[in-house]
């Protein structure tokens, strides 16, 4: 049946974080102030026909300058936790092959603060897709085992830096998205595909991806044991990963379509979470693709394994999942496609797709998947601390001359309010869920959709970069308000950085 929009008091835990979330290229612009050097994504967006609207991140949202007022409407809605990324070449522009840029360390120094000074936690993430390019040139980024050695310098870097201020730390947002996107459809950088999958001058679509992500858990790994071994203890943090998480529903009732969402899971979710938590790929993978399937070497196993302390969640939408082993499946339907997991991913059933479809193809509006997908995750790890670190909707432009102060998006309040109410379901039923992280404050560069699609609880006006807050905005904030009884902030501590 349909969500009531009332909200439950005392659903959420106390010290619940409720936030929003951001990334560096689709939010701060200043591509060369500051000494910051190029990434993967500043060369990928400037190239020709890769961004629908044909823009890019130079200037995005001017996060770099207009933090703090961005942080006034943060405070204004009573978050007490910001999710942000730091921009790799910033900090380092030429990645170990070159001098850390001291003037990128000052900045999110004073964003960190500026953050705390307000009681709002900084939730940080190392790498939301944008590598320094310079890594790309010299040796295939993800590609090479190299990459290794520079994101632990990387890590290495922002823990000594920021770690006695930021207690949530995140190494990857999205790897099986970088991995998927990057290099089997290519159609993220470093546009990296073959055959069928997509349309690509180079790349192997069967195997880069595999080598891609294999490198991914190598990094998260490194990242992990350098701050438990040298930072955790003294700053007193945590550090986790972020992934995309769909919930695959069985397409039927048949065992066939059952073992189809779980392989769907294992090749999308699994396929990162497995080797960190457990030390190795999942059983699925083994069986139907194990010739591929990179391995990880004795070293390497010893590190892998309870490799972290909690699982960021990035949810938006729910598919269905049809076996494609024992029955044909085509792919016919707009939208459907086949995992190699031997699973046909649908939206569509009998005519009815699974929710409501929105203005991003592949969203639609189901909120039980947010239920199902924690409670999968709770059971199958081990009710390892979780955060949903994205959740939201992407609109099409809706401010016009006749729009009032608010803008009225009461699809985005259906949306985060149904889906916070199965959230809650979830916490209820003992899902161990710190916090929940609407995607997004802000309207922002939204990856290939440039700035046709808007995620933000506030418009923003391009280029004037004016703020307006939706209806969406107002909404988030009484919602906070009737659900956060006690919020114990940590006090702010006036460091100096050397
Ligand atoms: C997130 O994932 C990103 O972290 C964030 O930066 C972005 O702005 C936000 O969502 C909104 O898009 O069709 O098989 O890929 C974005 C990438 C795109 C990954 C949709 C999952 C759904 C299944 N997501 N995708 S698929």
């Amino acid at each position: 049946g349909s969500m009531e929009l009332t909200s439950h008091t005392s659903s959420f835990p106390d010290n619940f974080l409720f936030g929003t979330a951001s990334s560096s290229y689709q939010y701060e612009g200043a591509i060369l102030s500051d000494g910051k050097g190029l990434s993967n994504w500043d060369i990928f967006a400037h190239k020709t026909g890769k961004i629908f609207d044909g823009s890019n991140g130079d200037i995005a949202v001017d996060h770099y300058h207009l933090y703090p007022e961005d942080i006034e409407l943060m405070e204004d809605l009573g978050l007490n936790s910001f999710r942000f990324s730091i921009s790799w070449a910033r900090i380092l522009p030429k990645g170990r092959f070159g001098n850390v840029n001291m003037a990128g360390v000052y900045h999110y120094s004073k964003l960190i603060d500026a953050l705390l000074y307000k009681g709002i936690q900084p939730f940080v993430t190392l790498t939301h897709y944008d590598v320094p390019q310079e890594l790309e040139e010299r040796y295939g980024a993800w590609l090479s085992p190299n990459i290794r050695k520079d994101f632990e310098y990387y890590a290495d870097i922002c823990f000594k830096y920021f770690g006695n201020r930021v207690k949530y730390w995140v190494t990857l947002n999205e790897p099986n998205v970088m991995a998927i996107r990057g290099y089997r459809s290519g159609i993220y950088p470093p546009s990296r595909c073959s055959g069928s999958y997509g349309n690509c001058s180079k790349g192997n679509s069967e195997k880069e991806p595999l080598i891609a992500a294999h490198n991914m858990i190598l990094c998260h790994s490194a990242a992990v044991k350098i701050y438990r071994n040298k930072y955790q203890k003294e700053q007193g943090g945590s550090i986790g990963i972020v992934m995309n998480a769909v919930w695959y529903e069985p397409f039927s009732n048949s065992t066939e379509d059952k073992l189809a969402s779980e392989r769907a899971q294992s090749f999308y979710l699994n396929w990162f979470l497995n080797p960190i938590i457990y030390g190795k790929y999942p059983e699925e993978m083994h069986n139907l693709i194990g010739s591929r399937l990179p391995v990880f070497s004795k070293n390497d196993v010893k590190n892998l394994g309870n490799g972290l302390d909690f699982i960021g969640i990035n949810h938006y939408t729910s598919f269905y999942s049809k076996d494609c082993i024992y029955s044909k499946c085509e792919p016919g339907e707009p939208g459907a496609s086949r995992s190699e997991g031997y699973a046909l991913r649908t939206a569509i059933r009998d005519g009815e797709p699974i929710g409501e479809s929105t203005a991003v193809d592949w969203l639609y509006v189901h909120p039980q998947g947010m239920e199902k997908i924690v409670t999968y995750i709770m059971n199958r790890y081990n009710n390892t601390p979780m955060f949903i670190t994205e959740n939201g909707i992407g609109v099409l432009d809706d401010l016009n001359s006749s729009t009032t102060y608010f803008i009225n998006d009461v699809k985005r309040v259906e949306y985060m309010s149904s889906y916070l109410e199965s959230l809650a379901m979830a916490i209820r039923k003992g899902a161990d869920v710190r916090g929940y992280f609407a995607w997004s404050l802000l309207d922002n560069f939204e990856w290939i959709s440039g700035y046709t699609i808007r995620f933000g609880l506030h418009h923003v006006d391009f280029p004037t970069l004016k703020r307006t807050p939706r209806i969406s905005a107002a909404w988030y904030k009484e919602f906070i308000k009737n659900q956060t009884l006690a919020n114990i902030f940590v006090p702010y501590k006036n460091e100096h950085i050397e």
